[in-house]
């Protein structure tokens, strides 16, 4: 199947085009994204533009996608769910068993731990998220809860162990994550098989994925076909060495001791404004409304406050009617400008808990968790026009090496959005080799020159 796919691909003239706005060869009832930002074509990667932080449910079209591996085809006739384990009865399910346990529904934001991490400085090594790697969801299907008392979970539970149909590509690690069986037990924890009330589409997990409300999207594990109950900790990769966050704050660029990290839980408070967008010249006098969406992870959002006058003075938005507990609340503030000039606007939400935004981040080695206050600069009667932004570099020509090593798992795209040093690719290249790359010992240099040339710190 991966090298059926791998040839296909192949046929496509740039990827990146191909995917944004058009339809796009996924599964007959997988309904086209639109207009999303590609951050990488296969593994699809795919991100939200910020005029998605106005509305309540992110519509499939307009939902991210993020997938470490290529999307895995499933056949609902002979597709099961398999649970095993520290169970007293193993169970083999099928679409239509799941379907008779009694159905459950949560509106929840589902946001990937490495959303904003394009925002960090020093740079880091990931997708290239700016804020869309978020949305807010209706998401059916039974209660995990429900479906380990029927297995019949025994004491000596810990943890609950998932995994995917997703096969991972070369000698790369495979994805499975676990969560505590507190989390597992938690009534608003699903397997669901429905999102805004419709069949699971394929990129978000068809036909069951997990649904963690209040925690980040690496918990939410799509195409499930697996799930083990463990009476102790399992050390895979990407719960092991990925996922995980500083337990205290580190200099931006440090090195962390693995001790000194912990797996990543809640999301955090925060907030994106979709309009005004950044640049936009607005009249003088002229009402103008300030919109946006707000979310926590711990706590339902309390309030949210905007500010028109960089941070001096803040003022209490108003919130949406549509909320629930583990949802994003859509907020809006009238702001008329008090006269010509260059102007700050900042959004800043506060959880039932107290828990807020920041306004500079606590670094992190993967760039996770991102939620300083949001802040978009606007016009104000054309008085100081801002110098235009630099055209963006134009694409360069691979060298014939650089091709043969690095494009044909993924497409350039993915090599593109990153900003590193010298010493951060050698170390990009070392994971790749390692998953599978060939890299000849004295082709190195001339790789990491360019890759570091082109798409070093600051270009
Ligand atoms: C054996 C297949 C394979 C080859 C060959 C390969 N990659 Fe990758 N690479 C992957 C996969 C799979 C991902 C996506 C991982 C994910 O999303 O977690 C990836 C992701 C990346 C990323 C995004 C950051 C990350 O680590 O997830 C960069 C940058 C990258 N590759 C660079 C390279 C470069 C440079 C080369 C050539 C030396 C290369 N890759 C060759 C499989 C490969
Ligand atoms: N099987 C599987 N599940 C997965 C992933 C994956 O690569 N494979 N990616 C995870 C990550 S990191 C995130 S942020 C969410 C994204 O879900 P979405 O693509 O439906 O937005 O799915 C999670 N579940
Ligand atoms: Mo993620």
């Amino acid at each position: 199947m991966h090298a059926s796919r791998r040839q296909f691909f192949k046929t496509l003239p740039a990827a990146a085009g191909f995917y944004s706005g058009a339809r796009f060869p996924l599964h007959a009832a997988d309904r086209p994204k639109k207009d999303m930002i590609v951050r990488s074509a296969r593994p699809l990667d795919l991100e939200m533009p910020l005029d998605g932080f106005s509305t309540w449910i992110t519509p499939v079209e307009r939902f991210f996608v993020r997938s470490h591996m290529y999307m895995p085809k499933v056949d609902r006739s002979t597709w099961r769910l398999k649970i095993e384990g520290e169970v007293e009865n193993p169970l083999t399910l099928s679409l239509d068993d799941l379907k008779k346990f009694p159905r459950a529904e949560v509106v929840s934001v589902l946001e990937c731990a490495g959303n904003g991490r394009s925002f960090y400085e020093p740079g880091i090594i990931g997708m290239q998220w700016t804020h869309g790697a978020v949305g807010n969801g209706r998401w059916a299907g039974v209660r995990l809860g429900d479906l380990l008392k029927k297995a019949g979970m025994k004491a000596s539970a810990k943890e609950v162990l998932f995994n995917g149909a997703d096969v991972p590509i070369g000698t790369m690690p495979d994805f499975v994550r676990t969560a505590p069986v507190r989390k597992a037990l938690d009534p608003d924890t699903l397997l669901a098989y429905e999102m805004n009330g419709e069949p699971l589409p394929e990129a978000h997990g068809f036909p069951l994925r997990a649904v963690v409300p209040g925690w980040a999207g690496d918990s939410w594990v799509k195409w499930l076909t697996n799930i083990e109950v463990r009476d102790k900790e399992f050390d895979g990769f990407f719960m092991k060495t990925a996922y995980r966050y500083p337990v205290r704050p580190v200099a931006p660029g440090a090195a962390v001791d693995p001790a000194n990290l912990a797996p990543l839980e809640a999301i955090r408070p925060k907030s994106v404004i979709a309009s005004p967008e950044a640049g936009a010249g607005v009249g003088q006098g002229v009402p103008v409304t300030i919109q946006g969406a707000a979310w926590a992870g711990s706590a339902p959002v309390a309030r949210v406050e905007v500010s028109a006058d960089s941070g001096r003075t803040w003022q209490a938005a108003r919130l949406g009617s549509e909320r629930a507990k583990y949802a994003w609340r859509l907020f809006e503030h009238t702001w008329t400008p008090p006269g010509p000039g260059s102007y700050v606007l900042m959004s800043r939400t506060t959880d039932a808990r107290g828990g807020t935004q920041p306004f500079a981040q606590d670094w992190n080695p993967s760039g996770y968790q991102w939620n300083v206050v949001h802040q978009v600069r606007v016009e104000v009667g054309n008085v100081a026009l801002a110098p235009p932004a630099p055209p963006n570099p134009p694409r360069p020509e691979y060298p014939e090496k650089v091709r043969t090593a690095c494009i044909g798992c993924h497409e350039s795209d993915i090599i593109e959005g990153q900003r590193l040093t010298r010493g951060q690719w050698d170390r990009e290249v070392t994971k790749m080799t390692g998953w599978g790359a060939k890299v000849a010992p004295a082709d190195r240099d001339e790789l990491l020159d360019f890759l570091s040339r082109h798409f070093g710190t600051r270009r």
